[in-house]
């Protein structure tokens, strides 16, 4: 057999695996979470909160000294806590990348930097799209390099 034709055969397998194994962390079902967050002048604990792309997210929101509110960019949530009342919000994180929450009462004079970070991730599908492409472009340039070298022949 030519060398070109093993090259396709092997490019072939290999773009046709990483299509079909599972990729880890991929594949979990969507899971439910509640995610208490305490908001204190002027801090909110925690400050990261990671989750993966489609589960529901309860966000807690509770006040431990005065009123305290928390904006979250990019999903347009917006809930307010009263000391001894919690707040709460369900969402789907059905969008990828990260999102910052901040304080949306004015809680005192160092209110501005009291933010926090969601993080919704990772994109899995992207990276086996990458990994397709890298391989495809290998398969084709060896390809294409053998098969001009089986022509001068
Ligand atoms: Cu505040």
């Amino acid at each position: 057999m030519k060398h070109s034709a093993v090259i396709l055969i092997i490019t072939a397998v290999l773009a046709i695996g990483i299509a079909i194994i599972p990729w880890p962390g991929e594949g979990k079902a969507p899971v439910q979470r509640v995610i208490h967050i305490n908001a204190r002048q002027f801090a909110f604990d925690p400050p990261r909160i990671r989750v993966n792309r489609g589960d529901q997210v309860t966000l807690v929101l509770h006040a431990i000294d005065v009123v305290h509110g928390l904006y979250l960019d990019g999903y347009d949530v917006n809930l307010k806590a009263v000391p001894g009342l919690s707040a709460r919000a369900t969402f789907i994180a059905d969008r990828v990348g990260k999102f910052r929450y901040r304080c949306s009462v004015t809680c005192g004079n160092l209110h501005p930097f009291m933010i926090g970070e969601l993080i919704v991730g990772p994109n899995t599908p992207l990276w086996r799209a990458i990994a397709l492409t890298i391989v495809a472009a290998t398969g084709a340039l060896a390809f294409l390099y053998t098969r001009s070298r089986e022509m001068a022949r």
